[in-house]
This record gives structure tokens, C-alpha cells and sequence, in this order.
């Protein structure tokens, strides 16, 4: 098995600075080894590879990397069929399988037992990859990085998190941060607030777009 702070370090060598980072887990990690406003945190378990899926196809001209645990992808398996189906080549999801809920205390996942993260996603229609070593790691990242998506990368991860300084933005500021960094760069208005409504009666006579 790897140790995922390795995988991260790797990974911070490849990613470019403008490329998208949806984390769950290990985001703490990847910050500071990659800080970057195009860095976005998702607390909730079952929601970074839909959210990452739906940027893929929002902007099919970035890349987006997806991380998180097994547990994470678990509560939400139900996406790769979609990203199956609809295959963003520009997605590529990397999954930290340490077979556990490590965060709050180590209970097992299904990982542990029967459940096949790569055949899952193989049997979606996505082409997914397995590893358990670093240079097996960096192999799967070399093919994910040069050839068409979506790509599911699941490494069997140790247990264990390295202990970092903490990040300088909480949820909120991150989410904010990274909704004017794409606006800014895609000259698109995604949290402005709204205009008013076409039916609205406008009392200076000014067209409002
Ligand atoms: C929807 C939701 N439920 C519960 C939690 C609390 N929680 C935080 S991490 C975690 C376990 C995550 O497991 P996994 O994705 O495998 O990551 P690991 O901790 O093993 O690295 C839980 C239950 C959460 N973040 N989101
Ligand atoms: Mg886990």
C-alpha cells in the first residue's frame, strides 16, 4: 500500500496551477502542497465526484481532478453510471481507498470486504485503474494525464493523514474564492447577484439585461 500524502506530492507535480481540484479528503494535504484559488473543499461525503462531474461538462475545456475516500465515493456510487454514460473526457476522479471511515475513528467500509472500486467503475464504462504502490500511482497518473477521460485512478491507501498548518479560508470563503476565480477566468456570471426579472416594469425607462 501507498501512503496518500505521497500520491499527493506526485500529484502536485502534475497538476498545472489553473486546473481544477474538487477534494473531499486530503484537501487540508493538497492545499498546502498546491495552494490555488482553481482548489475547491467539499465537506459533504457523496458530493465530489457529482459536483466534479458537473463542472467536467460545464467546462469541457478544463481539466478537473476529483479526490476523496472510499466512504465519500461509496455514498454516491450512483454517479458513475452517469459519467459513464455521458463520459466528460476531461474528468478524472482519484479515489484514496484505506478499506475505512478513517476520520472519525476507523470503522471498516465495504471496501474492506467485497467491494471492487475499479470493477465499478469498469463495469460503467469507465476507463479505471487500480494501484497499491507510488510507482504504480504515478503510472495510472501518466495514462490519466495523456489520454482521453474519464478516468477513475482508486489507490489503496494506508491509514494515516499528515499533519499540516491548517488552511486560511473556511468552507464558505473557499467556496466564494473559487466561484470568482472561474467567473473571472470563463467571463461568466455564476453567483452575481440576479438582475431583475424580464417582466419586471422598469421605472426609468432603461433596458436591463
Ligand atoms: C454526508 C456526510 N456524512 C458524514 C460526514 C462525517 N465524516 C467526515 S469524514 C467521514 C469518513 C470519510 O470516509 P472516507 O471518505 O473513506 O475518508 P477517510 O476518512 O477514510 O480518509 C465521515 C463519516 C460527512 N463529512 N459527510
Ligand atoms: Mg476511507
Amino acid at each position: 500500500m501507498v501512503k496518500r500524502h505521497e500520491c499527493l506530492k506526485h500529484l502536485a507535480t502534475i497538476v498545472a496551477s489553473d486546473e481544477i481540484v474538487v477534494s473531499g479528503i486530503g484537501h487540508n494535504e493538497w492545499d498546502n502542497l498546491h495552494p490555488s484559488d482553481s482548489n475547491l473543499f467539499i465537506g459533504a461525503m457523496g458530493y465530489v465526484a457529482p459536483l466534479s462531474f458537473g463542472m467536467a461538462l460545464a467546462l469541457p475545456k478544463r481539466r478537473v481532478v476529483s479526490m476523496e475516500g472510499d466512504g465519500s465515493i461509496l455514498m454516491g456510487i450512483g454517479v458513475l453510471a452517469t459519467i459513464g454514460w455521458k463520459k466528460p473526457t476531461n474528468l478524472i476522479l482519484l479515489i484514496f481507498d484505506n478499506e475505512s471511515f478513517e476520520s472519525p475513528g476507523g470503522l471498516p467500509t465495504s471496501t474492506s470486504q467485497n467491494t471492487d472500486l475499479v470493477a465499478i467503475g469498469k463495469s460503467c464504462g469507465v476507463n479505471s485503474m487500480g494501484c497499491a504502490s507510488l510507482e504504480e500511482f504515478k503510472k495510472c497518473i501518466e495514462v490519466a494525464f495523456s489520454s482521453q477521460g474519464p478516468h477513475i485512478i482508486c489507490a489503496k491507501v494506508e491509514s494515516g493523514t499528515l499533519r499540516v498548518p491548517p488552511g486560511t479560508v473556511d468552507g464558505q470563503e473557499g467556496k466564494y474564492r473559487f466561484v470568482r476565480y472561474i467567473e473571472s477566468r470563463e467571463g461568466r456570471n455564476i453567483l452575481a447577484p440576479t438582475p431583475l426579472s424580464p417582466n419586471s416594469k422598469k421605472i426609468d425607462g432603461s433596458e436591463q439585461k
